[in-house]
């Protein structure tokens, strides 16, 4: 009896041990890795950025609020301690028209060898080719989403780097007379003629980036941001990381996993010429027509559609992206 119970207690006590030892792997600890820390994107800011800009009126190529709000945007990079270079341009419109052009470049860390580059488009559309009012149809249009939003969330991100210095060189580009194409037309280099100019005449010879990433549409509630056919071809790890971060930080109702056919937009000429490989990140609904927002290219894309909560997934997704990377983890 009592021998019993002592070599029961034996048998538990060595299991103990013998479980004990093997619980004590010889397996060197990791190195600890600080956290990267992540600036809080200040969505009220970003939205008044798009405010100010559409203030100007449609931002249309050899229009004086055209050559305001190019004015606007250089001084106000300038004063978030960006180096600016505004290059000069005439493109040649699909109706002969020369376009007196400007693509914005504000960078930071300009001598870093590891760059970034992140892009939207400055200019808004001359015309309203899918306005239901026929009558208005050739009017510009305010671009408060297409064109504003984009370069909205971009000078919130400039405004953040300025106060969270990095160790990383960022560009953000700001292309010109991207949606002066023709409506419906074959030629697809009638569209993004900034973005062409800049990717054959970079603003440093040499120029070269790890990564790019396109805005386009980024500003509308409830906005869809799908995997691009365009993206995917040129740059699917980017987009993997991009898709995975956001989506980790909760705005997978934003950035989801479903895939849209490719799209003439100015990463199509960064990839192709300049061979940056670079994602866009625009909205696509399923449920429209055109595949874009129901005020595309119409008179209702006005600050109405702009909303906060949509500028802050985008914005504070970038700005994950940007510090990891200046922390080397992305
Ligand atoms: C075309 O519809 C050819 N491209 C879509 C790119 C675009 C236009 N983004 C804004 N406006
Ligand atoms: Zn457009």
């Amino acid at each position: 009896m009592y021998k019993n119970i002592f070599f029961l207690s034996l048998m538990i006590i060595s299991a103990l041990f013998f479980t004990h030892c093997k619980s004590e792997p010889k397996v060197i600890p990791p190195p600890p890795v600080k956290n990267v820390v992540v600036p809080k994107f200040e969505k009220d800011s970003a939205y008044q950025y798009i405010a100010r800009q559409v203030a100007f009126g449609p931002r249309v190529p050899n229009t004086a609020a055209h050559q305001a709000a190019k004015n606007y945007l250089s001084k106000t990079f300038k004063s978030f301690g960006a180096t600016v270079i505004e290059q000069d341009f005439i493109a040649t419109a699909y109706t002969g028209t020369k376009l007196k052009s400007t693509n914005i470049i504000a960078s930071y860390n300009p001598g870093h060898a590891r760059r970034v580059v992140l892009a939207a488009h400055w200019d808004s559309r001359h015309v309203a080719d899918y306005d239901p009012d026929k009558n208005r149809q050739n009017e510009p249009i305010l671009g408060a989403d297409d064109g504003g939003s984009g370069v909205g969330v971009l000078m919130e991100i400039a405004r953040t780097i300025q106060k969270n210095p990095i160790n990383l060189g960022v560009d953000i580009v700001l292309f010109d007379a991207e949606d002066y194409g023709e409506s419906q037309g074959e030629d697809i280099t009638t569209w993004c003629l900034g973005s062409q100019y800049w990717s054959r005449n970079p603003h440093v010879s040499g120029y070269g980036a790890d990564f790019g990433i396109l805005l386009d549409m980024v500003g509308s509630k409830g906005a869809r941001f799908t995997k691009e056919e365009v993206s995917r071809a040129f740059a699917p790890q980017v987009m993997d990381k991009v898709w995975k971060l956001s989506q980790n930080m909760g705005y997978g109702n934003y950035f989801v996993d479903d895939h849209t056919r490719q799209l003439v937009d100015d990463h199509l000429f960064v990839n192709k010429i300049a061979g940056i490989p670079m994602i866009d990140i625009i909205n696509r609904p399923a449920d429209t027509e055109t595949g874009f927002g129901h005020y595309w290219h119409t008179h209702a894309d006005d600050m109405s559609v702009i909303d906060k909560q949509t500028l802050r997934a985008v914005g504070q997704t970038l700005l994950a992206v940007i510090y990891q990377k200046s922390a080397g983890r992305f």
